[in-house]
């Protein structure tokens, strides 16, 4: 009973801590998984920047659904950066991803926050804090590029 107490214990606080976790058969598929996350983050956040600078019309509703999915998406990519995925199939991940961990991980966890503060300027409908965060959200990207992304 102790036993089994403990282990539940263990079960429990690694499904809080690493709620997003996933573990890959392949490498391939870990990099496939985290391009296609940073894909869909990509297209719902590119979708409100050019909102924000006028390339697109402001439409208010588009705003908040696409903002939404990026929110979730952006959470998804990091646990795919696993160790012994940076081969596997063709990518540009740097390999200061592994060896800066408490960097990659800590932009990682900025560029989520942002969204999720984008996601929630979205739900205002105003486009001036749309705006602010849409640049602090793409701020959280170029540096993580800047870092850790081959030209
Ligand atoms: C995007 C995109 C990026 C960022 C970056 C912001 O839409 O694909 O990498 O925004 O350009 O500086």
């Amino acid at each position: 009973m102790k036993q089994f107490i403990a282990i539940a214990t263990a079960l429990a606080i690694t499904c809080i801590a690493f709620p997003a976790s996933a573990q890959f058969a392949k490498a391939e598929d870990a990099i496939k998984y985290r391009q296609s996350a940073l894909f869909v983050m990509q297209q719902n956040f590119g979708r409100v920047a050019a909102m924000a600078s006028g390339k697109a019309p402001f439409d208010a509703k588009v705003a908040a659904d696409s903002a939404a999915v990026a929110e979730f998406a952006a959470r998804l990519p990091w646990t795919a950066f696993a160790d012994g995925t940076d081969k596997g199939r063709d990518n540009r991940a740097k390999a200061e991803i592994w060896s800066d961990k408490a960097k990659f991980n800590e932009y990682a966890e900025k560029t989520q926050l942002e969204m999720s503060k984008l996601a929630a300027a979205t739900k205002t409908g105003n486009l001036d804090s749309i705006k602010s965060a849409v640049g602090a959200v793409g701020g959280t990207c170029k540096t993580c590029h800047d870092a850790f992304r081959k030209e």
